[in-house]
């Protein structure tokens, strides 16, 4: 059972310019294709390979004889997610249970961006950001290389992958520019607001 490559939820040209076509290329066809095509190279004629990616994940966590699988199955699945956590004429802001739940854990929604820019923008290296709920509160992590909340119980709602590869064409060192547009015109909320109903 196979993890498949998932398509790329909209056309290559659809995120310009914050994200363009070279950069989902590499991205998406190089970069994800790999973690895929390793993770499925890996697990082959195992028994994990009849096992869903996200338990092969939490199985093989902190397991160091397993890094190879690990490493490539959270990649697989973060990117997965990561391409999901985006859209075209994205960004604004949550609306109805979301918009509720992130004022009253976070203070304000400008306090929850404040501090999804500055797990993005800490994150030494490659990594990611989150959005969590986590024993039914929602927090902003950041995890580096592969890791992902899945291996510590809780729901993630939202990511960004910080690794270069994902800016590094179209904005080379700003980080933080990248980091800006992702939140402003890119975040597909109604993904976020779907993984909170079904948390
Ligand atoms: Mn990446």
């Amino acid at each position: 059972m196979a993890y498949e490559l998932p398509a790329l939820p909209y056309d290559y040209t659809a995120l310009d310019p914050y994200i363009s076509k070279s950069t989902l290329e590499f991205h998406h066809d190089k970069h994800h294709a790999a973690y895929v095509n390793n993770y499925n190279g890996l697990v082959k004629d195992t028994p994990f390979d009849s096992q869903a990616i996200e338990d092969v994940i939490k199985a093989v966590a902190g397991d160091a004889s397993k890094a190879g699988i690990f490493n490539n199955a959270a990649q697989a699945w973060n990117h997965t997610f990561y391409w999901n956590s985006i859209k075209p004429n994205g960004g604004g802001t949550p609306t109805g249970a979301l918009a509720d739940k992130i004022t009253a854990d976070f203070g304000s929604f400008e306090a929850f961006v404040d501090e999804f820019k500055k797990a993005g923008a800490t994150q030494f290296g490659s990594g990611w950001a989150w959005l969590v709920l986590d024993g039914g509160t929602l927090k902003v992590t950041k995890t580096g290389n592969a890791e992902n909340p899945l291996t510590t119980g809780a729901t993630p709602l939202l990511t960004m992958d910080v690794w270069e590869h994902a800016y590094y064409l179209d904005y080379q060192n700003r980080r933080p520019d990248y980091i800006n547009d992702f939140l402003t015109k890119l975040v597909n909320w109604d993904f976020v607001a779907a993984n909170f109903a079904a948390a």
